[in-house]
């Protein structure tokens, strides 16, 4: 097979002083941190979206990205290429998987038929190349927001005849992720929320999204996938206000309308920090609810205030982020996505591999980071040491165990006018975090 990437080999790692650009630094796959591999931790994904489709172009500018199939004009021998490419990337680059939307890997043709024979001449292909690769499909999806149909939404939409495109739509990205052997399917709300309440109907919109939903799962069943549903929360953009708004927003929803036994979230870091969180947050309300199931893995920048997508390098936010997923005994059928694209002026095919390398081996150092700061115990041990008047005081216990009432408490309070309180220490905690991070 013609080779794509030639001037670059397998990465390989080469430990921390390594001065070689395509190594690893820290991301060493066979490495046993407690109780399994770095690459069973960690799972990466490439994204095909934004590694292999994104052209760079952006709304002041046309693509900048120099990639092997530019040149190519026919639509399905473009993606025929663009495939054999991608898998020539992801083997070189050393990921276990990848996830894509529908139209990333077959182009839209002029009828929803025509667009579903595109699919079926693509996907052989691709099954073929995971065969030889050994690469697996962490997740499918379903893109409900580029065409102009989708202007008002997919399920949310005012148009019944959306509605029904949208299905069928997600009824086709299902069979291919199912035929794929998909471990996961995940449903973001691209365009599933409102511009103005002056002319949205928000429960009606709400109750569609939940009959969609309610729907894919039924017909899930039907043909037999047993991958994970998850629902991706984002707080705006491209709506001004999207209903899978967070983690706790999406949550809410799912206990409303019954389907929490049937989701759980897919956290992406950059929409955390657009919900005005950060990523631990959103890890660990996912966590602390059963709901982590798999991680968009990228960063943005609070100075621009948009879902810039970028290659996560903060060393902090992975080490914390890592801490919750080790917390939460790992990502079960999830993984760690790289919803991640290069920056419009890195669009050399090289940069494609400097960023993905720059972010696994910024997730394996915080890896290893959180996993010696959960073996010392020192945040937990601080976390329990702070409740402790729960557990260990007769009072405490009494409201643990619902064994009191507000009388009591009242007679209690009364009695006890020199309350005492603890630091926090938050100083302290976070100097020990630098003390872990520079170590
Ligand atoms: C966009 C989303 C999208 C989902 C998949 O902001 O991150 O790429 O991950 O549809
Ligand atoms: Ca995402
Ligand atoms: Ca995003």
């Amino acid at each position: 097979m013609k080779e794509y990437f030639k001037d670059v080999s397998k990465i390989e790692y080469e430990g921390a002083k390594s001065g070689n650009p395509l190594a690893f630094k820290y991301y060493n796959p066979e490495e046993i941190v407690g109780n399994k591999t770095m690459a069973d931790h960690l799972r990466f994904s490439v994204a095909y979206w934004h590694t292999f489709t994104e052209d760079g172009s952006d709304p002041f500018g046309a693509g900048t990205m120099q990639r092997p199939w530019n040149k190519i004009m026919d639509p399905l021998d473009k993606a025929r290429i663009r495939a054999e490419a991608a898998f020539e990337f992801m083997e070189k680059l050393g990921v276990d998987y990848f996830c894509f939307h529908d139209r990333d890997i077959a182009p839209e043709g002029d009828t929803l038929l025509e667009t579903n024979k595109n699919l079926e001449q693509i996907v052989p292909l691709i099954s073929d190349l995971m065969d030889e690769t050994g690469i697996d499909l962490l997740w499918g999806t379903a893109n409900l927001f580029t065409h102009p149909r989708f202007v008002h939404g997919a399920a949310t939409a005012p148009n019944a005849d959306v509605f029904a495109y949208a299905s069928a739509q997600v009824k086709k990205a299902l069979d291919i992720t199912n035929q794929l052997g998909g471990e996961n399917y995940v449903f973001w709300g691209g365009r599933e929320g409102y511009e103005t309440l002056l002319n949205t109907d928000m429960e009606f919109e709400q109750d569609n999204l939940a009959r969609f939903f309610e729907m894919a799962v039924d017909y899930a069943e039907k043909i037999g996938f047993e991958g994970q549903f998850l629902i991706e929360p984002k707080p705006k953009e491209p709506t001004k206000h999207q209903y899978d708004f967070d983690a706790a927003a999406v949550l809410s929803f799912l206990e409303k309308y019954d389907l929490k036994d049937n989701f759980k979230l897919n956290i992406e870091a950059n929409h955390a920090t657009l919900a005005g969180h950060n990523f631990q947050h959103e890890l660990y309300i996912a966590r602390i609810n059963d709901a982590l199931g798999s991680v968009d893995a990228n960063q943005g920048d609070k100075l621009l205030g948009w879902d810039t997508d970028q290659f996560p390098t903060n060393i902090y936010s992975t080490t914390l982020g890592m801490y919750e997923i080790l917390k939460n005994d790992g990502l079960g059928s999830g993984g760690l996505n790289f919803d991640a694209k290069v920056r419009r002026a890195s669009f050399k095919p090289v940069d494609l591999f400097y960023g993905h390398i720059a972010g696994m081996d910024t997730f394996a150092r915080g890896l290893k980071t959180a996993y010696k700061i959960l073996q010392d115990g020192f945040l937990e041990d601080f976390v329990e040491e702070r409740y402790s008047s729960y557990y260990e005081e007769e009072i405490g216990q009494k409201i643990v165990n619902g064994d009191t009432d507000l009388e009591e408490l009242a007679t209690y309070a009364l009695d006890n006018d020199d309350i005492e309180n603890s630091s926090g220490c938050q100083e302290l905690l976070e100097a020990k975090i630098n003390q872990y991070l520079l170590e």
